[in-house]
């Protein structure tokens, strides 16, 4: 991406700026994100959305300008200063919607960008974990009165998990002998839990978990911080749409307590922390248990194991499909990514009686 092709695009935003310079956030496996950094603050993050991926992009932008002004219409009493720091801010393209579409078909927004602030990969401070759960929490208490169901389905079947293991199948036998050979390590274990990690999708089925406003991509770092570590904002929203409470805690679990990256090679690095576990999970219900049924917190345990779970069949099903879905820095590192969330499954099952 040229720097002229990026000032282009961001100046087709509705804001009073000069672009100054740019740095590319590499740390998502889908989208394309840049800091602008301008003459005089603001500064903004300007993305690229993969349209390869999120088949409705408008829809997309409609369900995050409409969860974040739900949100600020919430803490409407809190200083504007304040606010933006919370919550994140969509800015206009010049045409009137909240995305600018380029002449080769790619769709872009712009949000402000929230300074001193800070993410991490790897949690290592209890606080952190506790601040996280407060984070999401709060997000889903705020849009417990949303209406779910003006919400785009942004990728239909997301976190389902009969979908997630049809692609598998379909994966294994369409994959290269090689991709398959090394895949199969992993098969027994993908048959063994086949029945328990379908129990929170049958209970979504039968009606008896509520279907709420949900994130569906906590992990943590989507989360942003201040230098205290104190939680501020939780960041790309480009998935809010209709789920389960099971998936945001899951999936905040699933990375807040690996005490590695998600794409740590030498797994015995990779534990599952259990005293971040409590110390989300504490931070959490401080913000939303009111708003949830008992069963619904009883499951949570088995949230975090299909998390991690549906995560480790999606990696091991891109790799069959020779990594068409997420980027990749090398032949096998969605493999790689697999093999590490198997890992935190056993290291967590080994801790915790799930
Ligand atoms: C993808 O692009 P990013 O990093 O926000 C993925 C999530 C996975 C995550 C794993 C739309 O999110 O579901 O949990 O990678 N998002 C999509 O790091 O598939
Ligand atoms: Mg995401």
């Amino acid at each position: 991406m040229t720097q002229e092709k990026l000032i282009y695009i961001f100046n087709h935003f509705d804001h009073a700026s000069k672009y100054s310079s740019h740095k590319e956030l590499a740390s998502g496996h889908i989208n394309d994100t840049f800091l602008i950094e301008t003459k005089e603050e603001p500064f903004y993050i300007l993305q690229r959305i993969n349209h390869n991926v999120f088949k409705d992009v408008p829809g997309l932008i409609l369900n995050k300008v409409l969860v974040s002004k739900h949100i600020k219409n919430k803490l409407s009493h809190l200083p504007e200063e304040a606010l933006k720091r919370r919550v994140l801010t969509f800015i206009p393209a010049k045409h009137g919607e909240y995305y600018y579409r380029d002449e080769d078909g790619n769709f872009w927004n712009v949000m402000l960008y929230i300074k001193e602030s800070v993410t991490h990969e790897i949690v290592t401070n209890k606080e952190v974990a506790y601040e996280g759960g407060k984070l999401s929490g709060d997000f889903l208490n705020l849009t417990s009165d949303f209406d779910a169901s003006v919400l785009t389905e942004v990728i239909p079947k997301f976190h389902d998990m009969s979908f997630r293991f049809w692609q598998f199948d379909e994966a294994l036998k369409n994959a290269s002998e090689e991709r398959k050979e090394k895949a199969k390590l992993y098969l027994d274990k993908v048959i063994e839990l086949k029945e328990e990690m379908h129990i929170l999708q049958n209970l979504k089925e039968f009606g008896e978990i509520k279907i709420r406003v949900t994130h569906n991509d906590t992990k943590i770092s989507n989360a942003l911080f201040d230098k205290d570590n104190k939680g501020l904002c939780i960041i790309d929203t480009d998935t809010v749409m209709p789920g389960i409470v099971h998936y945001d805690f899951g999936d905040a679990i699933r990375t807040i307590c690996n005490t590695a990256a998600e794409d740590e090679t030498n797994l015995d690095l990779v534990t599952f922390n259990v005293e971040f576990y409590e110390a989300y999970k504490k931070g959490f219900l401080e913000k939303v248990e009111s708003a949830l049924t008992s069963l619904e917190i009883k499951t949570l345990p088995l949230a975090a194991k299909t998390m991690i779970f549906i995560m480790a069949l999606r990696f091991l099903t891109d790799f069959l499909n020779n990594d068409v879905y997420y980027k990749t820095k090398y032949p096998e590192h969605n493999l790689d990514r697999a093999k590490n969330q198997f890992k935190l499954i056993d290291s967590m099952v080994s801790q915790m009686d799930v």
